[in-house]
Formats: structure tokens, sequence, C-alpha cells
């Protein structure tokens, strides 16, 4: 029998059917595994019959339970994410076998260690830069990460179950994408936080078929009806390219407020966006080459140099005719921050308008950030 943290009842409403939803799927055998990066092969998880879930926290809510055990002027999305798990209230950290770390940014990697001690966190260790070396190590972990699958469930995972993965895999991501290109129509067919939220939504959605079918159905929705309608305007509203930190923990205070000012946010270079999506895994290299190309390869600012980055921001800009670049980086995420100097110097460059918004997830500064986000719109139009 799965029971349930004991201060269940005291939970609100939301939070009790989540608990409930997943106290279900385990009780009808499902396997879950915790993941908080997109640096983690999902693959091998689904390959071994079980769904990634992602625990990326952003909200502020249990950030003074975490600052009891953690430094304050630390990330918010480390210490929301490490709160949650020891306030016992996300359902999904609850209900995940085990965590699966990387070893991205320095907070994240410490804090792992924390977590461990409320429930298994097994690291996988990422190179920081992507050289030969780098790759080797990084295939070295890709086994490694489908042996501790294969012990933990007491199961087999063979090449062709991987392959079968990858494909899988692979469809998502090309839906995704397509979902995500919406955002090169002109004038804009679709609002960035519709974009953003509903691919943040779907991460609790554990049949990848059911979450192709769903985004397919929207995109084909959004360009009927961008075809019904486009001829009405030529649009003035300025066109927004969002990078830097994940942003789903400031979602309302920044990429619906820049909306709500009269500005359409086009494109999306962050986690919940492109970032990840954009490569497919090959499936003409042997499977653990093919998986550690794909991942190794991902422009998150913890590599280092990390120059690809700025050269699909740059593209982007062209692709998606942005106006101006807001970056986002998230309170002491130091490697966002420091990397910002050059995602503004190629901004500006390409004679674009650039702000960054240094943030938490608290709400003390919302009406600060509107008023530098108004200001901002201004010199684009
Ligand atoms: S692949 S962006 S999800 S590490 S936790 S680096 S904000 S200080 S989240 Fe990230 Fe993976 Fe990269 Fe994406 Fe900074 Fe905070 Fe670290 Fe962060």
């Amino acid at each position: 029998m799965i029971q349930l943290p004991e201060n269940f009842e005291s939970y609100a409403d939301a939070r009790k059917a989540g608990f409930l939803r997943m106290k279900e799927i385990k009780e009808n055998g499902g396997k879950v595994v915790g993941i908080f990066c997109t640096f983690v092969p999902t693959e091998l998880i689904l390959a071994a019959g079980a769904s990634p879930v992602s625990l990326c926290a952003s909200s502020d809510e249990p950030i003074a339970a975490a600052e009891r055990d953690l430094p304050r002027n630390l990330c918010p999305l480390i210490k929301a994410s490490y709160g949650f798990a020891k306030t016992d209230t996300c359902p999904y950290f609850y209900f995940s076998d085990f965590i699966v770390g990387e070893a991205t940014c320095d907070g994240k990697k410490k804090m792992f260690e924390l977590m461990n001690e409320i429930k298994e966190t097994y690291v996988m260790q990422l190179p920081q830069n992507r050289d030969k070396a780098a790759m080797k190590l990084w295939i070295h972990e890709m086994v490694r990460f489908k042996e501790k699958l294969e012990s933990h469930y007491g199961i087999t995972i063979t090449e062709e179950d991987i392959k079968k993965a990858i494909d899988l895999k692979n469809r998502e991501r090309e839906a995704m994408m397509d979902y995500l290109s919406l955002g090169k129509l002109y004038p804009a067919a679709i609002s960035g936080y519709e974009i953003s939220s509903r691919l943040d939504g779907l991460g609790f959605t554990f049949d990848t078929e059911e979450k192709i079918r769903v985004i397919k159905e929207r995109t084909q929705e959004v360009i009927a009806d961008w075809e019904a309608n486009k001829k009405r305007s030529e649009s003035s509203r300025p066109r927004i390219l969002i990078t830097g930190c994940p942003n789903s923990g400031v979602r309302d205070k920044i990429i619906k407020t820049v909306e709500e000012l009269g500005a359409d946010v086009v494109a999306l270079e962050c986690c919940n966006g492109v970032r990840e999506k954009i490569d497919p895994v090959r499936q003409d290299l042997p499977v653990y080459e093919a998986l550690a190309e794909k991942y190794l390869n991902i422009n998150c600012s913890v590599m280092s140099p990390n120059t690809s980055r700025i050269r699909e921001i740059e593209s982007m800009i062209d692709e998606y005719r942005v106006d101006g670049v807001i970056e986002i980086i998230l309170q002491a995420c130091h490697t966002y921050s420091i990397e910002s100097h050059y995602v503004k110097k190629a901004v500006m460059e390409k004679g674009k308008g650039y702000l960054a918004i240094e943030t938490d997830y608290s709400q003390a500064d919302k009406g600060q950030i509107s008023t530098r986000l108004e200001a901002f719109l201004e010199t684009l139009e």
C-alpha cells in the first residue's frame, strides 16, 4: 500500500489532486524517475519502461524552508527544488523512485548532496566542454546511467529498447519544434506565454504519444487561425526573444507583462524553448555515442566555452524577425550572468535592443520590472 505524506490533509485541493493522481500511477505499477535538467538522457528512462518527470521548481512557497539548510544568496530554482523535497509538498518528488541530478552549476551540484539525504539522488558527471576527452567521459556516463536504471529496477535494457526510445523522443522534439516555430509567423500567430506554459505543462503528461498528439493538434489549430486572419494587419508590435535561465518561476512577472505592454514574445532560447529540442539524437551512430553527442551539445551556460549559444541567438534573431532580446537571469546564477556579456555584445552588433533582468521568485520587484520593460519596449518602437 503506497502511503501519502503525513501532512496531506493540510494541502490545497489542486495539490491533493496531484498526489492522488501520482499515487494511482504508482499503484498501477508506474515507474517514475525525477529529473532536474535537460542534460538527462530521458531516452534511457523511457527505455527502462519508466517516465521522466521534471522537478525544477518554479514557486517561492518552499523557499523559506530551504533557506534553513541552504544559503539565502542562492538561485531560487535550486532553493525551491530543495524546499519542495524537504517539505514533502511536491507529488512528483514524493512519488519518484529516485532522482537524477547532473553536475551543472555549483549550486545545483552541492544541493544534490543534501537532497540525497531525503531521497536517493544519482548524479551524472557532466563534463563542461565539448572536446574529445569530454565526449569519452560523457559516453561512459550514459552507460553508467543505463546500468543504474537496470540495477534499480532489476531489468535489462537492450539497444533495441534504446533505439525505440530515441525514435519516440525525436518525434516529440520535432512536434515541439514545429510548435515553437509558430513564433516565426508574421504577424505573430500565438502568444509566447502560451507556448512556454503549454510546454511546461506537458512535462506532467507521462504518455509521450499523447503529448505529441496534443502539441500537433494545437499547432494545426494556430496555423489555420493565422491563415484565416493574417491579412488583417501589419503588426507594429515589437517582437521579442527571451533567453537565459529557466523562466517558469518568473513567467508572469516578465513574459506575461511584456505581452500585456504591447509586444509579442515570439522566440524562446531557453530550456522550455528550443534549447534542448533543436537537435535530434542521430540515428546513424551507436546509441551511447549518439546520446552523448546530442546532450553534450545543449547550449547551457554551464558549458565553457559556450559560443554555440551565442550563434544560436544570432540566427534566431533573423529567423524570428526579432526586434529586442530580454535575458532572464535568476538571482545568483553566475554562469548566465557572466555569459550575458557575450549575449549583449552579439545582440547589439545585430542592431537590436537588449535588456537583462536579474530577479528571483518573489513578487517584490514586480512593479520595478514592469517599469523597466515598458521603458525598454518604447526604445524598440
Ligand atoms: S540545461 S539552464 S535546466 S542547468 S540552477 S544554472 S539558473 S544557478 S537551471 Fe539549467 Fe539545466 Fe542549464 Fe537548463 Fe543558473 Fe540556477 Fe544553476 Fe540554473
